[in-house]
């Protein structure tokens, strides 16, 4: 073995010298190990039928809030009653329409033009309840993959709706540690999202289904939606209080990559290791936007607010806006205490970003939002996809807006107090490539017994997430956003060696001893508060939080932190957490 290498016998796991790497990177520096490694490729990024290559662009326009998506019609005061259901849209001129599985507000879903339709609109300081209904198929149909190995009851379409981003209590969060089985044909599932301040500031959060090992499958057959929430700042209407775009100059814009069949249903490849169903990351060679395949959008030359949600399984987005001005403020967690200039936003898996773009000097120009490979630290195996959308900008102005980016926002900074505790949760890859494969936290699989960490109720913990894999993991923590505290490189190969188990290494080790260098701060746009935070390779990250629980509810409460790579969540990079009293 070359000298700074070290090949390790777990699985075929790869590990260099300044942190983890997998068998994937190893292949991919084409280092001859020979035929012990030359193992089928499982993590298959494009199945040979896919018909993205064939597909012509910038067709058809992207949907809208009120023109193509819905906006939820209430059923009561403050009050929504979904069902889940099968429908089939046309998501491309050159598709025949695609079954999928959508969020049916009462409408019958005739306004829902793509795989992406619904959108509710919260407001801060208002609770919401909502009932999630289950008129899906009783079976996974053949073109879904189910692995039996990850589920509870078999093939059997068991949903389970999750507010990402809610302040909720644990029985309303759509929680596999509280309902494990989720909800079957007929079954109603009731909520309630108290939309409390301060947890619960005007943002994006969106809604989708977190079945217990179907997570992935559900998701990328439509189970995904928005909800906005709206404060008496953030109004939505123009003018506002804070002098930003809105009405029609505000725009979601939910990126998610897939892959189709000819017969215009979503494929899903399965794993072409024997005994094995799921794959380690799904990519799509096609990109959507709020639902169809590479649409063009029209603006006027003049300020817009875009809240750009990376909804893709896998894919972590690095995107470009055609060189326009882009001024981010906010993210995950809200609106920040003032805007920050960006060139890139470089979104993982269910991060948001909410940007003010300027058109301005664009009049007459016709735009591509491009997407890039991550820059490092993040690291993915996603082969490219470059093409986003396009952006044709006209030369009238409707309305002209504000005149100006504002200085100050009424948002805020992330600044939580010193934590009264650390904790230390390990990232693990075990068996790639081979049938025993799976991710983990704490070296356990999920439920696993040890494996669920315990902050009090209303103290604030630092938790430590040190990831001993080759690739970037977007964490997601429920009931809590989090300040994002920084990076800190690290020996991984010494720190795995000092303390390895079967199942990879334990939780609650402090990794510091084999720092490399000093801690790096948060990015930019890691200003305010997030639920989303990317697990960089060769590092530990550090993340902080307060444990607090809506008015009323009382500890002991159970949430799950998990890796938002569905795949990696389903199989099994998740762990439940308790706030204790
Ligand atoms: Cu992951």
């Amino acid at each position: 073995m070359a000298g700074d290498r070290v090949l390790r016998a777990k699985g075929d796991l790869m590990w260099g010298k300044t942190g983890a790497v997998t068998r994937r990177h190893f292949l991919q520096y084409g280092v001859g190990v020979g035929a012990a490694l030359a193992l089928p490729l499982a993590r298959t990024p494009v199945a040979a039928a896919a018909m993205g290559g064939k597909l012509a662009k910038f067709l058809e326009p992207v949907p809208l809030p009120g023109s193509g998506i819905v906006v939820a019609t209430p059923s009561g005061a403050n009050q929504y009653s979904f069902t889940q259901t099968q429908i089939a849209r046309q998501l491309h001129p050159q598709l025949p329409p695609t079954p999928l599985w959508a969020y049916d507000d009462g409408s019958g879903l005739a306004g829902q033009a793509g795989s992406f339709g619904m959108a509710v609109v919260a407001r801060t300081g208002t609770p919401v309840r909502a009932s999630f209904t289950n008129n899906l198929p009783a079976v996974y149909p053949a073109r879904i993959p189910v692995d039996t190995r990850l589920t509870p009851l078999g093939n059997q379409v068991r949903v389970m709706t999750h507010l990402h981003g809610g302040f909720v209590a644990a029985d309303s969060d759509g929680n596999p540690s509280i309902t494990p089985n989720g909800f079957g044909p007929g079954e109603t599932q009731t909520v309630l999202y108290p939309n409390q301040a301060p947890q619960m500031p005007a943002s994006l959060l969106w809604f989708h289904d977190h079945g217990l090992g179907t997570t992935r499958l559900n998701v990328f057959a439509g189970l995904a939606a928005a909800y906005l929430v709206r404060d008496e700042h953030d109004t939505g209407t123009e003018p506002n209080p804070i002098g930003i775009p809105g009405g029609a100059y505000e725009i979601p814009l939910v990126i998610q990559d897939r892959q189709f069949n000819p017969d215009g249903t979503f494929l899903y490849p399965t794993s072409d290791i024997e005994g094995v169903t799921w794959i380690g990351e799904y990519f799509g060679d096609v990109m959507l936007v709020n639902g169809k395949v590479w649409p063009f959008l029209n603006v006027e030359p003049r300020l817009y607010r875009f809240r750009i949600l990376n909804g893709c399984n896998a894919r972590i987005l690095n995107l470009g806006l055609g060189g326009v001005q882009i001024f981010q403020i906010g993210a995950e967690g809200g609106m920040w205490d003032r805007p920050v200039p960006m060139k890139r936003l470089v979104l993982a898996p269910a991060e948001r970003a909410d940007v003010l773009v300027d058109f301005r000097r664009s009049p007459g120009q016709t735009l591509v939002v491009k997407n890039g490979s991550p820059p490092a630290p993040v690291a993915t195996p996603a082969p490219s996809l470059t093409t986003v959308m396009q952006i044709r900008v006209g030369t009238t102005v409707t309305q002209p807006g504000p005149g100006t980016v504002p200085a100050s926002l009424p948002g805020r900074a992330a600044d939580l107090p010193a934590p009264a505790r650390t904790r230390y949760i390990t990232l693990n890859e075990i068996g790639a490539e081979t049938a025993g494969w799976f991710l983990n936290l704490n070296g356990l699989h999920f439920g696993e017994a040890g494996g669920a960490e315990a902050p009090t109720a209303g103290t604030v913990e630092d938790w430590v997430y040190v990831n001993l894999t080759g690739d970037t993991h977007p964490m997601h923590t429920h009931l809590f956003t989090h300040q994002v505290i920084g990076r800190t490189p690290f020996d991984a190969e010494a720190y795995e060696e000092a303390n390895d188990s079967p199942n990879g290494v334990p939780g609650g080790i402090d990794p510091t001893p084999f720092a490399t260098g000093p801690m790096l701060p948060p990015a930019p746009e890691e200003r305010g508060f997030k639920d989303t935070t990317k697990v960089d390779p060769g590092y530990f990250t550090t993340i902080r939080g307060r444990f607090d629980l809506p008015a009323g509810v009382t500890a002991p409460q159970t949430y799950v932190h998990h890796c938002h790579i569905v795949e990696h969540e389903d199989n099994d990079m998740m762990q439940p957490f308790t706030v204790e009293p």
